[in-house]
């Protein structure tokens, strides 16, 4: 039987010969706890967390992380066994490789130990709290925790802090210091102003494709490794994280750049490439194959009229407007990506609370389309294999669960108009909270989601997506 992983297997791993091992050089009892990071799912400890390890490789012991779940005990308990001890196996053209991360040393959950996070937010020691809670978690529950935190942070006279959103969501960071801010002010005027002056709350955009863990995964790992890893993940060579210089501890630019975080003055034009044409693109991707039953986002790239469609929906309808530079290289190693086989990125992954991800994807795409007079039926594709996708079955009858907080509205209204795309395109773009409030009435968008949807119901996705591309 295999052992664990653990600190006592550490150093007893194997790897095959052609496929290189990265573990903790450092002696992680001395580590700092620097970082409470919120979110303890697949993308911080694949991204974020890789980062802060790579940091503490370096001798700069203050990146360790208390690895905080918001509700659910499986990861938060299942590292606790393994001393926050983890592999990833990271996968590109170039091959193969692991790396055991050691930066989390502590994990908890908020809903069951919820002052262990809060007595971590009033810790001298922590200089950063950093964020991946997805874009349903910026309500009140996340308010409650970080302005009961922040009390307590002022109360302790602990100092100056980071505060670092890593959600898919524009302005981020801004974002999260109006939803503090305003929570605070509810309960005491001099601690909001506390919130506005010492926490720091940079705007940042990450990237890195870091599909859901899976059995496969995990028996891959203690096949390579010789251990079993319960938390064990898979992801691409790619990383990126821009984030803007705006800092607690100004001097953390310079050591985050030193380590290939992009320190920035402006994310804009990053995070706007990146949630238009990455997050526009997946999003696009997931609900297409999830209707024709394909199973990753790699399968659909594998077909040439998807590919095809995908290029031509990034190159003719989202990038024109973007500020990011080589716009075309980012766009060829996006579609590359996709097309990494090794990620198997489940299509119902991605498609999963599309209707809290579609506002920061389509309508920023769709609004600049329009205002240029340019052409919008590769996005009106997109929105009617959406409204198809409602559904809740795909095109050779089978069926599957929405996972979305208005799966209830969304799949009742697919049914009840299932044969009628003009009622249906009505009552999906008259929701104003997906679509905002021009869309809905724009008569240009309207009609090419009507005859998208229409051509859909009529011919099937597949054949829909040729005759866009007139092949
Ligand atoms: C994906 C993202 O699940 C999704 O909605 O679009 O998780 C995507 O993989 C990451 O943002 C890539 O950085």
């Amino acid at each position: 039987m295999r052992k664990p992983l653990n600190r006592d297997t550490l150093q007893t791993l194997h790897h095959p010969a052609s496929e290189p091992l990265s573990r903790p050089s450092y002696a992680r009892a001395n580590l700092i706890p620097g970082v409470v990071h919120l979110g303890l799912g697949a993308f911080h400890r694949a991204h974020q967390a890789m980062v802060f390890d790579t940091l503490m490789q370096r001798g700069d012991r203050r990146w360790g992380v208390l690895g905080v779940a918001m509700h659910s005990t499986q990861v938060a308990d299942d590292l606790a066994t393994q001393d926050g001890l983890y592999s990833v196996q990271i996968n590109d053209y170039k091959g193969r490789t692991w790396a055991v991360v050691g930066s989390v040393l502590h994990t908890c959950v908020t809903a069951r130990e919820r002052e262990k996070v809060v007595a971590a937010l009033a810790s001298p020691a922590t200089r950063w709290v950093t964020l991946t809670v997805t874009e349903k978690g910026y309500g009140p529950e996340l308010a409650d925790l970080l302005v009961e935190g922040f009390a307590a942070r002022r109360a302790a006279d602990a100092g100056a802090i980071t505060v670092a959103s890593c959600d898919n969501l524009n302005d981020n960071g801004r974002k999260l210091q109006a939803l503090c801010v305003d929570h605070a002010q509810q309960v005491d005027d001099s601690l909001a102003e506390w919130i506005h002056t010492r926490c720091f709350f940079p705007n940042s955009m990450v990237d890195r494709i870091v599909p859901a863990a899976t059995t496969e995964r995990l028996h891959e790992a203690a096949e390579a490794l010789g251990v079993t890893d319960r938390c064990a993940l898979g992801t691409e060579g790619f990383w990126e994280w821009v984030i803007e210089n705006h800092f607690a501890d100004p001097s953390d630019a310079a050591v985050l750049a030193g380590v290939g975080v992009k320190v920035v003055t402006e994310v804009h034009p990053f995070e706007q490439a990146k949630l238009c044409m990455l997050n526009g693109s997946h999003s696009a991707l997931a609900c297409i194959g999830a209707v024709m039953g394909l199973t990753t986002i790699s399968d659909c790239v594998a077909k040439p009229n998807i590919r095809a469609y995908v290029h031509a929906l990034i190159t003719k309808e989202i990038m024109l407007g973007l500020a990011r530079p080589h716009i075309a290289d980012y766009r060829d190693a996006l579609i590359a990506r996709f097309a990494n086989p090794t990620l198997k990125h489940s299509v119902h992954q991605i498609a999963t609370d599309n209707s809290l991800k579609i506002p920061q994807r389509w309508p920023p795409s769709i609004k600049a389309q329009l205002s240029r007079g340019g052409e919008v039926d590769h996005l009106a594709l997109a929105a009617a294999a959406w409204m198809r996708y409602c559904l809740g079955e795909d095109e050779q009858g089978k069926a599957y669960v929405l996972k979305d907080p208005n799966s209830a509205e969304l799949q009742a209204t697919a049914l009840l108009h299932r044969h009628d795309a003009c009622a249906a395109v009505k009552a999906f773009l008259g929701m104003h909270a997906i679509w905002g409030n021009e869309l809905p009435n724009d008569a240009i968008w309207t009609s090419r989601v009507t005859h998208w949807l229409q051509r859909v119901q009529a011919i099937g996705l597949g054949q829909a997506i040729a005759e866009l591309s007139g092949s």
